[in-house]
């Protein structure tokens, strides 16, 4: 099939707020540079139904949403060296008779990547963040590099999602944009490390003086207990969990929470964030919120302690959301501060945490709550709104 057009099944997104729908799709081979990957499971994230609503600001219909992917390479277009494809090798004749011998190699295990990591542009090369440059831009519009789509409907050209559009069976990403991962690891496990637990760990591990500080956790989905799960590898003193579903704490203290605060069982008129300041002597070294919700955005630096404390955001608000609190709280010295995928360089670092995942020192299999096939995946996204639903994975 290198080379050639594939058809396959997708879920279509036709408009916004619209269910997904399941067509067959063309999908066209990889150009220069490009990598069409033969995708087994796809995690469903928040952030899929963020678009799929219309409420982000760069969705653009009809689309193939999904970027929580696991998957093997199926062919290279000209130029990449960083992933192999599906190869078959003949091999030497032997003696009198004509034997062949034919290897074949199974094509790299990969995970797609929505911050992509070039190792070339001034963001890459800064040392100081992982969001990459080189194909941003296209990304947001739904666009390979070259300002094209691979995917065609009913001789219909749809968009792309994130530079992954993992609810395809077959999508094409940039090679930038994906990484080769230890083969022994269960890809319908270590999809997840496509979003959720790798923005998680990477929230925590990246910042610094977590080990021996006291954390707060505000949402325990799947980004909250990723949090909790990497402030106990750290070796964080206190860990508060907080969340407004009083089934949650069952699953933060089983992930390492300390403490669970449940925000509507608090005295009447106490708030959050002066119930947590009460408890911990003046307010917590680190918060993180994994909410989405301005006002819980809010509720976390205030949480934080005078001096010191640091809150991070990483849950992604409504499109035209903004934050406040009063000046007087960084004057004090809070720090409000933020991260996209965890500050982590996907390409050098996501090998290293399937093998810390291979060797039991972070969780993955634990959020896999619900599991759906591509023809039930809208029930996937319903699954999403239970309370019990960590992550479901599709099997495509
Ligand atoms: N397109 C949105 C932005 C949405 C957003 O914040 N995305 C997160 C990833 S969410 C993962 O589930 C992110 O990391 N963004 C970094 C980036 O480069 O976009 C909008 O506001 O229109
Ligand atoms: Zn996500």
């Amino acid at each position: 099939t290198v080379g050639k057009i594939i058809t396959c099944k997708a879920a279509v997104c036709w408009g916004a707020g619209e269910p997904l729908k399941v067509e067959v799709v063309e999908v066209d081979p990889p150009k220069a540079h490009e990598v069409r990957i033969k995708i087994l499971y796809t995690g469903i994230c928040h952030t899929d139904e963020y678009t799929r609503s219309g409420k982000d600001a760069e969705g653009a219909f009809p689309v193939i949403l999904g970027h929580e992917g696991g998957g093997i390479v199926e062919s290279i277009g000209e130029g990449v060296t960083n992933v192999k494809p599906v190869r078959i090798i003949y091999l030497h004749l032997r003696r009198s008779f004509w034997f062949l011998e034919m290897y074949w190699f199974q094509g790299d295990h990969v995970i797609p990547l929505y911050t992509a990591e070039c190792r070339e542009c001034k963001f890459c090369k800064s040392g100081k963040t992982n969001l990459c440059g080189s194909v941003r831009a296209t990304q947001g519009q739904g666009l390979m590099p070259d300002k094209t789509s691979r995917f065609t409907v009913n001789g219909q050209r749809v968009f792309h999602f994130m530079g992954t559009s993992t609810f395809s069976q077959y999508t094409v990403v940039a090679d930038v944009s994906v990484v080769a991962v230890n083969p022994s690891a269960a890809l319908e496990k270590v999809c997840l490390l496509g979003c959720g637990i790798t923005t998680a760990w990477g929230s925590v591990v990246k910042q610094q003086g977590v080990k021996g500080s006291t954390v707060a956790v505000f949402g325990c989905g799947c980004i909250g207990l990723g949090v909790i799960n990497a402030s106990v590898l750290v070796g964080a003193s206190r860990i508060i969990a907080v969340d407004v579903n009083p089934g949650k704490e069952t699953w933060a203290r089983e992930f390492g929470a300390t403490d669970f605060v449940n925000p509507t069982k608090l005295p009447e008129g106490q708030r959050i964030q002066d119930y947590l300041v009460e408890i911990t002597d003046g307010g917590l070294d680190f918060t993180f919120d994994a909410t989405g919700n301005v006002d819980v955005m809010r509720a976390a630096l205030e949480a934080c302690h005078k001096g010191w404390g640091v809150s991070t955001i990483i849950g992604v608000a409504a499109a035209g959301k903004e934050i406040s609190t009063r000046p007087f709280q960084l004057v004090t010295g809070r720090t409000w501060r933020g991260s996209a995928f965890g500050g982590v360089k996907g390409r050098t670092e996501i090998p290293g945490l399937v093998e810390d995942y291979l060797n039991g020192k972070i969780k993955v299999d634990e959020y896999v709550t619900h599991k759906r096939t591509l023809s039930t995946i809208n029930d996937g996204f319903h699954d999403m709104h239970d309370g019990d639903c960590i992550r479901c994975v599709v099997d495509m």
